[in-house]
């Protein structure tokens, strides 16, 4: 924990990280019922913060940092979905966006993640859409607006002015994202055919489930996004904790439209520089206890 404090202390003093020393002291991520009453308020409170943060992005619709996230991710849809660096990618995204709760929001706790496994018997009363301790639950029947819970009536900008929206489908949910597809994936050998089956496996369950703004490429509207990625985050490092060789093995596909094209670790990973001004490979997120970033689960 001390090392991490420090870290981001070192983002804010500078602008730029620090080369740093080994990750010794790892920071376990939680499940989001595993907090206590006391550390889901103070997340949420967080969050809600970055809605009082201005944009960081030069030329774009986006208001303030909440929305940056979104319009980031529309930007980039087709760079980092159905390729290779899908899920190192993402696992970049999450830390920017756990890094700018530190940094703007004074937010100390542990990034939290929603185990959508645990919800496989009752998904609608998980406690991820608790009104109080959670994220609210489904949208309102005619407009989709979520009406209920800490973010009833937040307004997000990408990529237009509008409520954010959910129309649930549990059903996803316990088809997509159960504990065996999980497992089934976990079986998987080669990250070539892993990559896809989380992400059209466990992945789409959880977007689909959500839906509204969740089953768009601006799904980091919903504060849902980022739990459930930090899940699918995860469930690849569950994988990688199989063998040492997988924090370096990487295959696939490296662009949508040209099959020819193989990954490579050393691939740079795209992002807009006004979100996160460093320049990265995919080599650089391959494990959660090495290059930028110090935690497990
Ligand atoms: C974060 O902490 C600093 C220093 O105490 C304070 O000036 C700032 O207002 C806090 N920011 C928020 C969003 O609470
Ligand atoms: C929020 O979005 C809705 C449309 O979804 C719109 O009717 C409403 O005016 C917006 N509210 C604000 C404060 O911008
Ligand atoms: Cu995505």
């Amino acid at each position: 924990m001390k090392t991490f404090i420090l870290h981001s202390l070192f983002v804010i003093a500078s602008g730029f990280v620090l080369p740093r020393q080994s990750c010794s002291d790892p920071v376990a991520r939680t499940e989001w019922r595993d907090l206590s009453d006391q550390e889901k308020s103070t997340y949420i409170e967080a969050v809600q913060c970055l809605k009082d943060v201005p944009s960081r992005l030069t030329e774009t619709t986006s208001e303030t940092l909440w929305d940056d996230f979104a319009y980031v991710h529309r930007e980039l849809d087709s760079e980092i979905h159905f390729v290779a660096n899908f899920l190192p990618w993402h696992r970049w995204f999450v830390y920017i966006y756990e890094s700018a709760l530190q940094a703007d929001c004074n937010y100390t706790g542990v990034m939290p993640y929603w185990d959508w496994t645990r919800d496989e018997e009752d998904p609608d009363s998980s406690p991820i859409f608790d009104n109080d301790l959670g994220f609210g639950g489904d949208g309102d029947a005619d407009t989709g607006c979520v009406n209920s819970g800490p973010f009833a009536g937040f307004n997000v900008s990408t990529p237009d002015n509008h409520c954010l929206q959910r129309v649930f489908d549990m059903t996803m949910l316990t088809q997509y994202s159960s504990q065996s597809e999980v497992d089934s994936a976990l079986e998987i050998t080669s990250y070539s055919s892993f990559r896809p089956t989380v992400e059209n496996g466990p992945h789409r369950g959880g977007h689909a489930a959500i839906s509204g703004d969740m089953a768009n490429n601006y799904s980091p509207n919903d504060p849902i996004f980022f739990l459930h990625h930090t899940n699918i985050d995860r469930v690849w490092w569950q994988w990688q904790s199989e063998s040492s060789d997988r924090q370096t093995e990487y295959s696939g596909n490296r662009y949508q439209n040209d099959a020819s094209v193989e990954a490579t670790l050393e691939d740079t990973l795209p992002m807009n520089s006004d979100l996160a001004s460093e320049e990265y490979t995919v080599s650089d997120f391959m494990w959660v206890e090495s290059g930028p970033l110090c935690y497990t689960y």
